[in-house]
This record gives C-alpha cells, sequence and structure tokens, in this order.
C-alpha cells in the first residue's frame, strides 16, 4: 500500500478526480483520497512505477508532496 500526500486540493470534488484518475492506471487495485487529511491510500502491485501514479496527480493540476509505503 502506498500513501501519497497531496496538495492543492479544494473540495470534495478534487479528491475524487484524482481517486478516478488513479484508479485508471493499470495494476492500481483501490485508491482512496481523503479531503480533510489530503492522503491518497493506494492499493496497487508491488511491482507499480510509482512514477505514474505522482504524475497523473501532476497532469490533473495538483501537487504531490510525499509518498510513503506502508
Ligand atoms: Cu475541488
Amino acid at each position: 500500500m502506498l500513501k501519497i500526500k497531496i496538495a492543492k486540493m479544494s473540495c470534495e470534488h478534487c479528491a475524487h478526480r484524482i481517486e478516478q484518475g488513479l484508479q485508471s492506471i493499470a495494476g492500481v487495485k483501490k485508491a482512496t483520497v481523503d479531503f480533510t487529511t489530503k492522503i491518497a491510500t493506494i492499493t496497487c502491485k508491488k511491482d507499480i512505477d510509482v512514477n505514474l501514479l505522482t504524475t497523473k496527480i501532476s497532469d490533473l493540476g495538483y501537487e504531490v508532496v510525499s509518498v510513503e509505503e506502508d
């Protein structure tokens, strides 16, 4: 499981957009984004390229603060 801290979300809708974006990536089984804590929790294949996840978040207009493996 990965936890990604994200900046620049302004509402619940942003969190939902990021969830949808992350879930569209191959290898991602589940993605949830908590708007209150600003943390995305991602269940994915162990060998996933984390850059795919962080690039997707940036492409959507948000900022990756940190990535933590859990
Ligand atoms: Cu928003």
